[in-house]
């Protein structure tokens, strides 16, 4: 009898141990059942030269993006001069530790160079030029990491807020074809990767339905497009969740995949009429719109952990739907938003603080996770 209750008790001991051992501990770990989380890298951070972050991502991470060295004007700053030393050392890195990588982005408007848009006058060029020229950069740039780039943001940003087209170079010299194109060039160069199309203000109703438009018009010519991002560069104060709910319930209505691939959200106020992310948006800095410059109190940031929570529950809510949440950079030290849409601000949109260490949110959202 005392031999079976010690048994017992082995058993129950080792059982607890196990469970404890095996807890997350990571959002890598924590998430890994649920969809890909990732985060965008800089320079420093895929390379090296800032060694807690080169560490940090693969521990915490399972998919990554490059926040800028595969942008048009990057990887082909002169016509037919293609630049790669920094993307291959980027998709190498993702390599290496096993994380998705996405290619962002091969058609946008902005951090276009602009050789493209014109002829060797500086005259701007015919349709005819413009597209094969988008051939080649795709072809090019896709067909370089072909099997390894999984999935690409092929064209970014191309509806406004009201669901009419971004009167974009691409748009005015070619139409609103060159969305097709571009989902046919990258198909071309590489038949199995993942296409998708990325924007921001995605939860606003006339973005909704231009993007549900163009998709439906896309898969109506068979056009290949497995993905719809939406970027997630959000307030505290907008959009609501319901709203972004509606996006991804309808997006994913239409039978592809969606993502949530620039999350971030800003902890400061928000300027009237900035709520998107057209990086030429600015509005003017005053210091009532920089109140946390020396830290930020505790009230607030419960406050925003709480609105981040809410969009993790969403997701997580919506797991089936959703395949990638992907944060935009880990740190608050290197994020965009301590520029924007005001120049010089200090802001706390990430999960990870200014040394890196992780903040409360890290834990709550694996707790939430685990659940
Ligand atoms: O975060 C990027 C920033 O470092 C660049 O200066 C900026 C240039 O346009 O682009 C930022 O990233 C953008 C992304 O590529 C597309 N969606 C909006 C992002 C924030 O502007």
């Amino acid at each position: 009898m005392k031999r079976i209750v010690s048994y017992v008790v082995l058993a129950v001991v080792s059982l607890a141990t196990l469970q404890a051992g095996s807890k997350p501990t990571t959002l890598r770990q924590a998430l890994k059942n649920d969809f890909y989380i990732g985060t965008a890298l800089n320079r420093g951070q895929y390379l090296g030269t800032d060694e807690k972050a080169f560490n940090l991502v693969p521990k915490q991470f399972s998919a990554i993006v490059a926040e800028n060295c595969m942008k048009s004007e990057k990887l082909q700053p002169r016509e037919g001069e293609f630049f790669f030393d920094d993307a291959d050392k980027f998709v190498a890195y993702g390599q290496k530790h096993k994380m998705w990588i996405t290619g962002h982005t091969l058609i946008w408007h902005s951090q276009t160079p602009r050789w493209f848009f014109v002829d060797s006058e500086g005259k701007e060029v015919s349709k005819e030029v413009l597209v094969e020229r988008m051939k080649k950069h795709i072809h090019t740039v896709v067909g370089r990491y072909k099997g390894k780039i999984k999935g690409w943001d092929v064209v970014n940003e191309a509806i406004e807020d009201n669901g009419e087209w971004r009167k974009s170079k691409f748009y005015k010299i070619i139409g609103p074809e060159f969305i097709k194109l571009a989902f046919q060039f990258a198909h071309e160069a590489d038949p199995k990767a993942e296409l998708y199309y990325n924007d921001y203000s995605m939860a606003l109703e006339g973005r909704r339905n231009g993007v549900v438009n163009m998709v439906k018009d896309l898969q109506s010519q068979g056009v290949k497009i497995h993905g719809i991002g939406m970027q997630g560069h959000v307030g505290m104060d907008y959009p609501t969740i319901q709203d972004f709910e509606k996006s991804i319930v309808t997006f994913a209505g239409l039978g592809v995949k969606v993502m949530i691939t620039e999350l971030d959200l800003s902890a400061l106020p928000t300027p009237q009429g900035n709520r998107g992310a057209n990086v030429s948006d600015v509005a003017a800095y005053n210091e009532k719109i920089n109140p946390f410059k020396n830290g930020i109190p505790a009230e607030a940031e419960a406050a925003w952990e709480k609105r981040y929570m809410d969009f993790f529950k969403l997701f997580l809510k919506h797991k089936d739907k959703v395949t990638r949440v992907t944060l935009w950079g880990v740190s608050d030290k290197g994020s965009w938003k301590n520029n924007f849409p005001v120049r010089g601000r200090t802001d706390y949109p990430l999960l990870f603080d200014r040394d890196y260490n992780a903040k409360k949110i890290v834990q709550l959202i694996i707790d939430e996770a685990s659940k």
